[in-house]
């Protein structure tokens, strides 16, 4: 007996056919291991365990969290940007959103730590020795804050305290004009020596520390300059440079206090 052509024919196209439609399962099907909604690689990228559902505990499935911003990891209601895994600097939700590794303090391994290079304007995720990301400072009148922005996401939130209202701190966009690490304030009724971490933005006007109070983020109190905690100062001192605006907004509380 000789085997029919068309038979043989049809038996490969039978096994193409075949090969076809199971091909995508095998290639594309992501692998849930414990049914919580995040695949086993998602769980890696999460922190989360791949092999049970609830990673914390809490009562809500690993996937039902990361949907909803909370953090599968804390627990106690706790959101993503309450959780730094990896205790770099930059919380788990700015991770994803810049796309570093939570797991990992120097993600593109190029000897720059991720919060360090966000800070500056790069990406944590790539070697790229380009800047990536528009950086701000919005320094907020009527709540009293200083906000340091990164590719307009709110990086840091510190309490300041800015001019009172009969010498405000004026409204405006600036730049950094220079920094001086160490520096004396005097002038009428006023003689402070030995101010830390001053960030000049307009002749006469910083951004510094106060050590002869500490009504942050509660009320105004200064000749027009901001006022920030020591390690917040210390922060913006480090990160700012003359490409990164200094936004002065709202309004100077007319009782000194906020909410006034
Ligand atoms: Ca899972
Ligand atoms: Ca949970
Ligand atoms: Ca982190
Ligand atoms: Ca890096």
């Amino acid at each position: 007996m000789h085997t029919n052509v068309n038979d043989t024919n049809y038996s490969y196209i039978g096994i193409i056919m075949l090969a076809c439609l199971f091909a995508p399962v095998f290639v594309y099907a992501s692998v849930d291991s414990d049914a919580d909604g995040l695949s086993d690689e998602q769980e890696i990228v999460y922190q989360t365990d791949p092999h049970n559902p609830d990673t914390d505990g809490d009562g809500y499935k690993d996937g039902e969290e990361v949907e909803y911003d909370y953090s599968p990891l804390l627990g106690e209601g706790k959101h993503m940007n309450e959780s730094d895994a990896d205790k770099d600097g930059l919380n788990d939700w700015l991770e994803r959103w810049f796309g570093s590794d939570m797991g990992k303090t120097d993600s593109d391994g190029d000897g720059f730590p991720d919060y360090d290079e966000v800070m500056k304007g790069y990406s944590p995720a790539s070697t790229t020795s380009t800047r990536l990301f528009d950086r701000k400072v919005v320094v907020d009148r009527t709540e009293q804050r200083l906000n340091f922005y990164v590719d307009g996401v709110k990086i840091h939130n510190f309490p300041a305290s800015t001019g009172n209202p009969g010498t405000p701190t004026p409204d405006g966009e600036y730049h950094m004009m220079r920094k001086v690490a160490k520096k004396s304030y005097v002038g009428p009724g006023y003689d402070l020596p030995g101010v830390t971490w001053n960030v000049e933005f307009s002749p006469m006007y910083y951004i510094h520390t106060a050590y002869w109070h500490n009504d942050f983020g509660k009320r105004t109190h200064s000749h027009g300059c901001v006022n920030l905690r020591e390690d917040d100062a210390k922060v913006i001192y480090e990160y700012i440079d003359e490409t990164v605006p200094i936004v002065v907004t709202g309004e100077t509380p007319a009782g000194f206090v906020v909410g006034t």
